[in-house]
């Protein structure tokens, strides 16, 4: 579809000032918000990612990217609220791990997860292990997710874990894990229960916890 084509390359070269009327010309358009998504923003955001580590895009292209897909989730994220059923509520604690600045994913998890109903307490980027367990005694949530796209720094998921088990916490919540590099093996690894690899399916997941 043309329109998608537009807002793929608009993401994908950065070119944030066109965005805004790009996504609100497509959602007039009557295209399906979930394609917008996940067939333009996130398509483009792989391949900038896929650039970079080939070396053919830089780190200002990167931001650049990074921008335009925020202006898209502004326009986005209140259709994302309003077009699904609430199930059933829930608080879901969530942050990126120790380290790591990426928010855009995780931020569209929230989107998600709060269209379903949920609660969801945002610790933002860089969380470090305290605030974790800060934020499960006092919100008490069902789920706690961690959103790493550094390998480098997802290596500090077993110390977040640890530092939970620590506080006595880690039979009280349900844990999550995602972001680019994690996979099925790596949430395994550390016994975390939920992985998911889009934001849609990780607010599937989160629902499935509290209709248990
Ligand atoms: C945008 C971007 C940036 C932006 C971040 C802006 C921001 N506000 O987030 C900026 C420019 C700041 C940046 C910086 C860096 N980046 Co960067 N970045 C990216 C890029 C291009 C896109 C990430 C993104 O937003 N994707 C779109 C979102 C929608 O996808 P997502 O995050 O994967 O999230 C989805 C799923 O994973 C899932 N999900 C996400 N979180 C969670 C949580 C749970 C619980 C669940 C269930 C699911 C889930 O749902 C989301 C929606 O579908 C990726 C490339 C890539 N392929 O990922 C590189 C990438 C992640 N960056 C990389 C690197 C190396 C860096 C830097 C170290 C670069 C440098 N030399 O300084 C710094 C790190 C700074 C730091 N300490 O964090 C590497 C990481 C390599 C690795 N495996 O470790 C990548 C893969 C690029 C590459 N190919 O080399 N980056």
């Amino acid at each position: 579809m043309a329109i998608l084509d537009d807002i793929y390359n608009a993401t994908f070269k950065g070119n944030y000032k066109d965005i805004d009327g790009l996504v609100k010309k497509a959602v007039g358009d009557g295209i399906n918000v979930h394609d917008i998504v996940n067939k333009a923003l996130s398509a483009a955001m792989l391949e900038v990612g896929d650039k970079f580590g080939s070396g053919e895009l830089y780190m200002p292209d990167m931001l650049l990217s990074a921008k335009a897909m925020k202006e898209a989730m502004e326009v986005l994220k209140p259709l994302i609220k309003g077009d699904s059923v609430l199930v059933e509520k829930g608080t879901v604690v969530i942050g990126t791990v120790k380290g790591d600045l990426h928010d855009i994913g995780k931020n569209l998890v929230i989107t998600m997860a709060e269209g379903q109903g949920f609660k969801v307490i945002d610790l933002g980027i860089d969380t470090d292990y305290p605030k974790f367990v800060d934020a499960i005694k006092e919100h008490a949530p069902q789920i706690v997710a961690f959103s790493g796209l550094l390998t480098t720094t997802l290596a500090n998921i077993p110390d977040h874990i640890k530092a939970i088990k620590d506080a006595g916490l880690r039979n009280k919540v349900v844990l999550a894990v995602g972001g680019a590099p994690v996979t099925r093996d790596f949430a395994d690894r550390y016994g975390i229960e939920i992985y998911a690899d889009d934001a849609a399916s990780a607010a599937k997941e989160f629902i499935k916890v509290v209709q248990k």
